[in-house]
């Protein structure tokens, strides 16, 4: 049993429906239980910044699966809930990104553990810290990576309403 943590968000549509959605299927997923949720942040678009405001969450999971596995699984919800895959960092209605698994450290084409741009990133860090602070990272601590963050961008909305359905 491995824990993980995954990063979602989203920009088009109902993105706390989408967001929301993506966790009960999750939760539902074989060998994947969902354990907590950070609060929701909306967030200003980072990359390619004309684009809609974000929804982003973390999510704390339970995995009797491996992380390939897991991430098949991320795909195939961003895919069944109609994520279209145009421009990278573009506009999606859902995405879901293994962020850390049981701190494995892989480095293949499609997946590279822990994400390479995860402390860097207030959208990632900010709801990170509420449920993993004590994380550490090649950068340093969560919680000392996320107080160093730049918030401004981020905006707390509250806890998302998942369960029941
Ligand atoms: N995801 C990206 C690129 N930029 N910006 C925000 N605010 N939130 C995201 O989830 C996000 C992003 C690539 O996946
Ligand atoms: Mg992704
Ligand atoms: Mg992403």
């Amino acid at each position: 049993m491995s824990t993980a943590y995954l990063g979602l968000g989203g920009n088009l549509g109902d993105r706390s429906w989408y967001l929301a959605e993506a966790v009960r299927r999750l939760h539902r997923a074989p060998g994947i239980r969902v354990e907590r949720t950070s609060s929701v942040y909306e967030t200003k678009p980072v990359g390619v910044t004309n684009q809609p405001d974000f929804l982003n969450l973390v999510a704390q999971v339970t995995a009797e699966i491996g992380p390939r596995d897991l991430l098949a699984c991320c795909l195939q919800i961003e895919s069944d809930l109609g994520r279209v895959r145009t421009q990278r960092w573009g506009p999606r209605t859902v995405d879901l990104d293994v962020l850390w698994y049981d701190g494995q450290i892989v480095n293949e084409p499609d997946l590279v553990l822990p994400h390479p741009r995860l402390h860097e990133r207030a959208f990632v860090l900010v709801p990170l810290v509420e449920i993993a602070p004590e994380l550490s990272l090649a950068g340093g601590l969560v919680s000392v990576l996320a107080a160093r963050s730049d918030r401004t961008g981020l905006r707390l909305l509250g806890p998302l309403a998942w369960l029941p359905e």
